[in-house]
C-alpha cells in the first residue's frame, strides 16, 4: 500500500504536534498545539491516499490508530468542529444550563432531551452554528449524535460498561466471546481509561446525595444496585468538589461537552493518533460519496464553514475507505450510495437491522424527606440490573439544574425486538427511517417493571413535567444508535463490506441494535478486535 499524501499547506500539521494526555484541561492541550483552526492542514483536493476513515468518534479513531501504528498514512474526515478553541468566554464547550450556539448542529433552536420543567418548555433560540449535539429527526424519534473530532464521546456521560459475558450472545452473535473477553474488552477499557467511583467517597459526596437515594430505592425494592463504571477522572472531581480546580461534572457540563474532567477521546485516543505522525484529520468536512475508481475509490467531500454552507468540494482517491461515521451517518451513507447506483453491489441487508439500544427515560417524584440535592455531578455511576428478570438496565441519572427538584431521574436501557431500515426516499433526496414510536412500549414496560415496583415501595409517583405537559415517558428518542450496516450480514464477520474489496464498516453500525447496556466500549473493543484482523490480512 502507498504512503503519500498532500495537504492543503503542505504540511502535516496536527500530526506533528506533542499534545498532553491525562487529566489536564484541553485548554493546556491548545495552548500547547500551538497551530490556530485556520493554519490546520486538511486534506487537499485531488489527493491520492492509502486510507481514508470517515468519521472520528470511536470507531474512526481506533482504526486510525491501528493503521497509523502499522505504518499506514491515515486521512480522517470529520463533518464536525476540531474542538479546540475557547469561546468567547473563554471555554472550548458550553454548559447544559446555558446552551448557545455550540449546543446543536445547525438548528436555530435548542432540542433538549428534556424540553420541559415543572411543565414549561425549556427550549430556546441560539444562532444556527456547527455545533457540538446533532438532535436528528427521524420520523417517531430523535436522534442525538456527536458532531466534531471525537464524535459521540465529546457529548456523552462517560459511562463505560462492558456487557455481562451472559448476554453478549444477544450482542454480537457470531463473535467469539473469548477472544472480546480475554483481549478486546480489556484493550477497550485500558485505551479508555475507564475506572470505577471510589464507593467510599460515593457514600459522601454531596454530589451523589442523587444517586444513593436511587440506591436506597433499588434496594428497598430488591433490585440490584451497580456502580457504572466511567471515564471521568475521579481525582478531578473530587478537586472540583473541594473547590480547588474549575467546576466540569459539579458545574453540569455534559450534553454539550466538558471542559475539563472527563477522559475524552481528546485525551485517550486521539493524542496517540496524532504522536503517530501518520494522520491527517480534517473537521469540517462531510462526506457525501464514495465511487469505485482506479486505485481504489474517489471519495467526495463537501468543506463547512461554521454556519454549515459548502465553502468547497473535494475529490480525493482513498485505496481502502473506512466507514465510521456512526451507526446513522455510515448507514444513511451505505444507502444512498447503494440505491442512486454508486455502489450497486452492496446487498441487502444495507440499511437493515437499526435498533435504539431500548433507551427510554423517566422521572419520579419524591417525597420531601428525599432530597436529591441541589448540586449532582452531571456523571452518572450508578444504576439498577433488572436485566435478567424484567430486561431494564436503568442507569441513576442527574438533573444539573442547580435546585433541588425531589426528582429521581433514569435512563433505561431496555430488550426490544423493533428493529428499523433505512430507505433512500429519491422524491425528497434524503434516507428515512422506519421507526415507530409505538415500538417504545416495549421498552416502557421493561423499565415499568423496575419503577412501578419503586413506586409502591416509597409511595411515590412519575414525574410527568418532564417530556411535556402530562407525559411521564421519555419515549422520543435515542443517545444509543445501533445497527443499519449488520456484521456478518451487511459485511463479512469483519466488517469487510460484502460487494467491494476495500470498503469496510468499523462503528456502531455493525451492532444489531442493542447492546443491554450503554454502547461505546462494545464498539471500542469491537473496532479493536476488526482492525486487527484486516491490518493482518488485508494490508
Ligand atoms: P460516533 O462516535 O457517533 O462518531 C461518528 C462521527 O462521524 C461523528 O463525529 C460524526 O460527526 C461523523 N460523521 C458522520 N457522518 C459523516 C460524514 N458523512 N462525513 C464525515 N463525518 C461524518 O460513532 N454511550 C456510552 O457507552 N455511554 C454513555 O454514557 C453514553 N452517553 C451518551 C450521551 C449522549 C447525549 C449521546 C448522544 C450518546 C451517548 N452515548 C453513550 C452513545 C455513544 O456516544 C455512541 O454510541 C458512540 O459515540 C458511537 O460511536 P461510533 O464510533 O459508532
Amino acid at each position: 500500500m502507498a504512503r503519500t499524501m498532500r495537504c492543503d499547506n503542505g504540511l502535516k500539521g496536527p500530526s506533528r504536534r506533542t499534545f498532553i494526555t491525562g487529566t489536564s484541561s484541553i485548554l493546556g492541550a491548545v495552548a500547547l498545539g500551538g497551530l490556530s483552526p485556520g493554519a490546520r492542514a486538511t486534506i487537499a483536493d485531488a489527493a491520492v491516499v492509502p486510507a481514508l476513515v470517515i468519521g472520528s468518534g470511536y470507531a474512526g479513531c481506533v482504526t486510525a490508530l491501528r493503521l497509523a501504528q502499522a505504518g499506514v498514512d491515515v486521512h480522517m474526515i470529520e463533518m464536525g468542529m476540531a474542538w479546540d478553541t475557547p469561546g468567547a468566554d473563554g471555554k472550548i464547550f458550553a454548559n447544559t444550563t446555558t446552551p448557545d450556539q455550540r449546543s446543536y448542529w445547525l438548528r436555530t433552536r435548542t432540542k433538549q432531551p428534556l424540553s420541559n420543567f415543572l411543565g414549561f418548555p425549556i427550549d430556546k433560540d441560539i444562532p444556527r452554528y456547527t455545533g457540538i449535539l446533532d438532535a436528528e429527526e427521524f420520523s417517531g424519534i430523535t436522534v442525538y449524535q456527536g458532531r466534531g473530532v471525537g464524535g459521540g464521546s465529546l457529548v456523552n456521560g462517560g459511562m463505560a460498561v462492558t456487557p455481562r459475558r451472559e448476554f453478549f450472545g444477544e450482542v454480537l452473535p457470531t463473535v467469539n466471546p473469548d477472544e472480546m473477553y480475554d483481549v478486546y474488552y480489556p484493550r477497550a477499557n485500558s485505551e479508555l481509561g475507564v475506572t470505577m467511583i471510589d464507593p467510599a467517597w460515593f457514600d459522601t459526596a454531596e454530589c451523589y446525595q442523587y444517586a444513593r437515594v436511587g440506591r436506597k430505592h433499588a434496594q428497598r425494592s430488591g433490585f440490584p444496585f451497580v456502580y457504572v463504571p466511567n471515564v471521568y477522572d475521579w481525582d478531578y472531581m473530587r478537586q472540583e468538589a473541594a473547590g480547588s480546580v474549575p467546576r466540569s461534572a459539579l458545574a453540569g457540563e455534559i450534553l454539550y461537552g466538558n471542559n475539563y474532567g472527563k477522559k475524552s477521546l481528546q485525551k485517550t485516543y486521539l493524542p496517540k493518533i496524532r504522536a503517530t505522525g501518520r494522520v491527517t484529520i480534517s473537521p469540517l468536512h462531510r462526506v457525501t460519496s464514495v465511487v469505485p475508481a482506479s486505485g481504489g475509490y474517489t471519495v467526495t467531500m463537501e468543506q463547512l464553514d461554521t454556519t454549515g454552507t459548502t465553502i468547497a468540494t473535494k475529490s480525493v482517491t482513498a485505496a481502502k475507505v473506512f466507514f465510521a461515521a456512526g451507526s446513522v451517518g455510515t448507514s444513511k451513507l451505505l444507502v444512498k450510495l447503494k440505491s442512486t447506483g454508486a455502489l450497486p453491489n452492496l446487498n441487502g441487508e444495507v440499511g437493515k437491522g437499526w435498533g435504539d439500544n431500548g433507551n427510554v427515560m423517566v422521572g419520579r417524584a419524591n417525597h420531601m424527606w428525599d432530597a436529591t440535592g441541589s448540586l449532582q455531578s452531571s456523571i452518572p455511576t450508578a444504576g439498577i440490573d433488572n436485566w435478567a428478570a424484567g430486561g431494564a438496565f436503568a442507569e441513576v441519572a442527574p438533573l444539573p439544574t442547580g435546585i433541588e427538584t425531589y426528582a429521581s431521574f433514569y435512563l433505561s436501557i431496555t430488550r426490544t425486538p423493533s428493529r428499523a431500515e433505512f430507505s433512500w426516499n429519491a422524491a425528497a433526496g434524503r434516507v428515512d427511517l422506519s421507526w415507530q414510536t409505538a415500538w417504545k412500549q416495549t421498552s416502557i414496560t421493561a423499565a415499568k417493571s423496575i419503577f412501578d415496583k419503586i413506586n409502591a415501595k416509597e409511595g411515590t409517583i412519575y414525574r410527568t413535567d418532564l417530556f411535556g405537559v402530562y407525559k411521564t415517558w421519555g419515549d422520543h428518542l435515542t443517545y444509543h444508535p445501533l445497527g443499519g450496516a449488520v456484521l456478518n450480514k451487511a459485511t463479512d464477520n469483519y466488517g469487510r463490506l460484502h460487494g467491494y474489496t476495500g470498503l469496510y464498516v468499523m462503528d456502531g453500525a455493525l451492532i444489531p441494535g442493542l447492546t443491554t447496556v450503554n454502547p461505546f466500549v462494545t464498539i471500542t473493543a469491537l473496532a479493536e478486535r476488526n482492525i486487527e484482523k484486516i491490518i493482518a490480512t488485508d494490508l
